[in-house]
């Protein structure tokens, strides 16, 4: 990008983008987002210390804290099932990708306060309702298929979509999406294979999974965002290498390549209007709720006060971790215990 984009912005530009642009401009900063455009054209990587537009600051900040919520509230519907699993096997799989959910919240965490946010702040507004985390994880797991789907389904819609942020502009969350994304292949395998197990298993369990599928179906498309004309976001993400691929274009990859491997497993998707259509060699699905998707992400589900009810409680019990943890930072900075952790 040169300096003509700043100077003449296009008409197409969001709020945001304009918004962005008018603080650099106003803070004499042209020449400083000048060059750090043409680092992100250049494919370089924007580092914490270096120099950014506040806009580029508040979206990352959005995107990951809402991405790290999402990992460690997405710990509940799966983590409910831990102790219901039907073998030991399971159980061990099962809690070993709970775990890994655990540890993605942490890195996206860190990446976020790379850029100045705060804990403290994060998990405030998580609790008080104010920000989002992923419309899916406000839907029940009812049966033990629902574990299976959301490793297939939801794993992979993830996976597609984290592929791209492992080639974002700033570079700790770029990072810390690789290794998310090597576990996420993981997650999905586990999914895919309690799939296939009861697809190839008895009716009962056949039902089960296909009412899994039903259920969960649409809620997944929904996790790509909303349609691309209705994406405030995307303009400026896009401008400045945070997503390189738009909600829609994600959206229907996830479509043409899970619709083949269902259908082959013998289940059915519940969309009456789903259809190949040769023209563009892709799936075409019936209409998206889009409603729902704004009710669920608003919190105006049961599901969402259940989590944050449990999200809470963890929080207030771990209380006196973070007051120990307190107590020690302040017994080490003032020498009365060392670094061997040998008192004095
Ligand atoms: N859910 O302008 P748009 C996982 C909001 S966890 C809720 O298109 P953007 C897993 C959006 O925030 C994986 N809200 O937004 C974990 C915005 O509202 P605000 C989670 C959504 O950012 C455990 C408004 O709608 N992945 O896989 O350009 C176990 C307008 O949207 C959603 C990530 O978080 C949604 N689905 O694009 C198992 C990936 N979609 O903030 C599995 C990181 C949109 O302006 N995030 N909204 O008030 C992203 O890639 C992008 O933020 C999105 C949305 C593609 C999700």
């Amino acid at each position: 990008m040169d300096g003509t984009t700043i100077d003449s912005p296009e008409t197409s530009a969001s709020d945001a983008e304009k918004l962005a642009h008018f603080e650099a401009r106003a803070a004499g900063d042209d020449e400083k987002l000048a060059y750090f455009e043409a680092r992100i054209a250049r494919g370089e990587k924007i580092e914490p210390g270096d120099w950014m537009p506040s806009e580029y600051r508040r979206q990352l900040i959005r995107m990951i804290s809402q991405h790290a919520h999402s990992e460690i509230v997405g710990q509940l519907p799966e983590g409910a099932w831990i102790t219901r699993a039907p073998s030991l096997r399971r159980k061990m799989i099962l809690l070993a990708k709970v775990q890994d959910e655990a540890g993605h919240g942490e890195y996206l965490y860190h990446a976020a306060e790379t850029l100045g946010a705060t804990r403290e702040e994060m998990l405030e507004a998580l609790l008080s309702g104010k920000a989002k985390y992923s419309n899916i994880f406000n839907y029940p797991t009812l049966t033990w298929a629902d574990v299976g789907v959301i490793g297939y389904l939801v794993d992979f819609a993830a996976i597609l979509n984290q592929t791209m942020l492992a080639h974002c502009s700033y570079g700790p969350y770029a990072r810390a999406m690789v290794r998310i994304c090597m576990e996420e292949n993981f997650h999905k395998k586990q999914g895919q294979d309690i799939v296939i197990t009861l697809a190839r298993g008895t009716l009962r369990q056949k039902a089960m999974v296909q009412d899994a599928i039903n259920r969960w179906w649409w809620p997944t498309l929904m996790m790509f965002g909303p349609p691309d004309n209705d994406s405030p976001n995307s303009a400026v993400l896009i401008r400045w290498g945070i997503k390189t691929r738009t909600n829609d274009e994600l959206r229907q990859d996830f479509i043409d390549k899970i619709v083949p491997e269902l259908h082959a497993l013998g289940l059915t998707i519940p969309d009456p209007k789903l259809h190949y259509d040769q023209a563009s060699s892709s799936w075409k699905t019936g209409p998206i709720q889009w409603d729902e998707f704004r009710q669920v992400i608003r919190g105006r589900v049961p599901c969402n006060q259940e989590r944050m009810q449990v999200r809470t409680r963890a929080h207030e019990d771990g209380a006196w971790v973070r007051e120990a943890m307190q107590a020690y930072a302040e017994r080490y900075s003032t020498g009365v215990v060392s670094t061997s952790n040998e008192e004095h």
